[in-house]
């Protein structure tokens, strides 16, 4: 494991130097984001010697725990492993507070990370990245940014993370809404008071889901507008004691190797059985025993074939629709929150912290938009067809433009000044979900077609291979690395071969194939084969002299 200590050397540009034979740059890599995924590859440059400068939009690090400060936030991982494993030091000195960071904290930890590395220094902050143009005279990225700069460096590194451009429906009306509205994905900084207030919430996907029980408690009313149920699983949350986190650090080396070989990046296990395997007693009492233990455990410790078999997944997901009829006292309530429509685990399920307990209070009303969707948004309240229903305040739950959004609003141009929207007129095209053809040096940290799974331990997959692709370059004397478009399109058909030995296709709607988002084509987005395999699949590439990639 390394350590911070090498990154105290400093990363300042090279403005007006020539180094190691190449052109002039301001800096050998420009990083985008200072989120997770923009602080890990700081850390990974430093490690390399290269200078950097991260430019980032918002005032602080955080990324998405800069801007989703709903009520309610928090992680939906496991505080021990929606972490850093890159410094011992870190995980000595940093105590995480409940099972569940909320927003405040996960945000701490990555001010905490930033200043324990001394990384501000190299980010700009309040700066968003207009565009980006390769010059293939000088092999280099030119970066326009919103403090009308233009930067050069010789790598550039997207780290703009998967959920960063919040979506919200065009309603018409909105304009004339008399009264206050809200983004999840935006949410301000001062604190939003619902007391006494009538609240409409529109969504009911992870960001609903936390933020629904929390408004409830001080609203006079409040009003869901569902359109596709989800499986809410129970999250468990708890505070953290000392015991518990003497024990994860005593066994971090353990709790990462596990990590990195879990299919979605946690420290899990294999059920090692499949639902045909047990009686029907054997099953409940497993279902129930995982229910109750909280997290994403029930989903992968209790059966391995919930994923890969429709008929298992069934059985699981009817034991869930109990769960709801049984905790939920309304039936015709109840009967509206069960999911019918896709297989438990297509959608991304929430976890809940007494998310369908919520409806069991006389203030919350669930209004199913499934077959009469919301129409408009009037002076005061939200339209279903002629039915009005009265609102102080309206939160839009309504999810990101995911994955591939935040980097099509920059302006990317690569070879031939052919634009990363053109290119992926039809969704990404990407080798590894790391790399383009047609743009060399640019490199994405948990772009598309890279795995959905705990995401601090794949962007730490993604930047140790693209800090060993740098490695290589340099120790190569090599200008350019970029995938041939025959790697794109095999990867391109090995997402559609790993999604289709799953029930996830299943799901018309959903995000991972960005169904959500109106004229937005539908292809798969991410690598569901299992984050472990797909380290492995990088790494191999990488081993075989970075097959599949042109160096030159
Ligand atoms: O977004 P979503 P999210 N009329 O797209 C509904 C991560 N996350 O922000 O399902 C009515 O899931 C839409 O309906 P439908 C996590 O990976 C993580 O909640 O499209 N409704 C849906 O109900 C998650 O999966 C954490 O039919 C409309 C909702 O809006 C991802 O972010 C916490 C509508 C959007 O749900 C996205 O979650 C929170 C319309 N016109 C989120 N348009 C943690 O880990 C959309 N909807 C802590």
């Amino acid at each position: 494991m390394s350590t911070v200590a090498s990154a105290e050397s400093s990363t300042q540009g090279n403005v007006g130097k020539q180094t190691r034979g190449q052109p002039e740059v301001d800096f050998d890599a420009i990083v985008i984001g200072a989120g997770f995924g923009g602080l890990r590859m700081l850390h990974e440059l430093r490690e390399l010697g290269m200078s950097a400068r991260v430019i980032e939009a918002a005032s602080d690090v955080g990324g998405t725990w800069y801007y989703n400060r709903y009520p309610g936030a928090r992680t939906d991982s496991e505080a021990w492993v929606y972490a850093f494993s890159f410094s011992k030091e870190i995980q000595d000195t940093w105590d995480w507070s409940e099972r569940y960071p909320g927003q405040a904290e996960a945000r701490a930890y990555l001010q905490y990370v930033a200043d324990f590395c001394d990384m501000r220094r190299d980010i700009q902050f309040d700066t968003r990245v207009r565009s980006a143009r390769y010059d293939e005279q000088t092999k280099t990225w030119r970066v326009d940014t919103s403090d009308g700069r233009t930067h050069t460096c010789s790598y550039l590194v997207t780290a703009t993370g998967p959920l960063s451009t919040p979506y919200k429906p065009d309603f018409p009306g909105i304009d004339d809404f008399a009264g206050e509205w809200y983004l999840t994905g935006n949410w301000p900084k001062e604190p939003v008071s619902f007391t006494g207030k009538r609240v409409a919430v529109i969504g009911t996907g992870a960001t609903a889901v936390q933020a629904i029980p929390l408004i409830a408690q001080t609203a006079a009313e409040v009003t869901v507008f569902q359109r596709t149920p989800n499986y809410v699983l129970p999250a468990r949350n708890a505070p953290l004691t000392d015991y518990e986190r003497e024990a994860y650090r005593a066994n971090y080396d353990t709790i990462w190797e596990k990590t990195r070989r879990h299919f979605f990046a946690f420290d899990f296990e294999a059920a090692g059985r499949n639902v045909a395997d047990v009686d029907e007693a054997e099953r409940r009492r497993i279902l129930e025993r995982y229910w109750e233990t909280g997290t994403f455990r029930f989903l992968f410790e209790t059966f391995d074939d919930i994923f890969t078999d429709e008929q298992a997944n069934e059985v699981v997901a009817e034991f869930v629709r109990e769960k709801i009829r049984a905790i939920v006292e309304d039936p015709a309530t109840a009967e509206l929150l069960c999911p019918k429509d896709h297989p438990l685990g297509a959608k991304r399920p929430p976890l809940g912290h007494f998310y369908y307990e919520t409806y069991n209070r006389d203030n919350v009303q669930l209004i199913s938009v499934r077959d009469n969707p919301i129409t408009a948004i009037s002076r005061d309240g939200v339209m279903v067809g002629e039915t009005e229903y009265p609102a102080d305040i309206i939160v839009f739950a309504t999810g990101f433009d995911a994955v591939t959004g935040t980097l099509k609003q920059m302006d990317i141009r690569g070879r031939g000044g052919v634009s990363l929207n053109e290119h992926w007129a039809a969704g990404p095209q990407t080798y590894l979900g790391i790399c383009s053809d047609g743009f060399p040096n640019l490199f994405m940290v948990g772009g598309p077609q890279s795995p959905f799974a705990n995401i601090p331990v794949v962007i730490d997959g993604c930047v140790e291979w693209i800090g060993r692709a740098l490695g290589h370059l340099r120790d190569g004397r090599h200008r350019t690395i970029e995938p041939t478009p025959q790697a794109v399109a095999a990867w391109r058909d090995h997402m559609d071969d790993l999604v289709n030995q799953t029930v996830l296709p299943r799901a018309a709607g959903s995000w991972f194939m960005g169904g959500n988002i109106p004229g937005k084509p539908r292809v798969v987005l991410f690598y569901f084969g299992g984050a472990g395999a797909y380290r492995d699949e990088c790494n191999a590439a990488a081993d075989r002299g970075f097959e599949g990639f042109s160096i030159s």
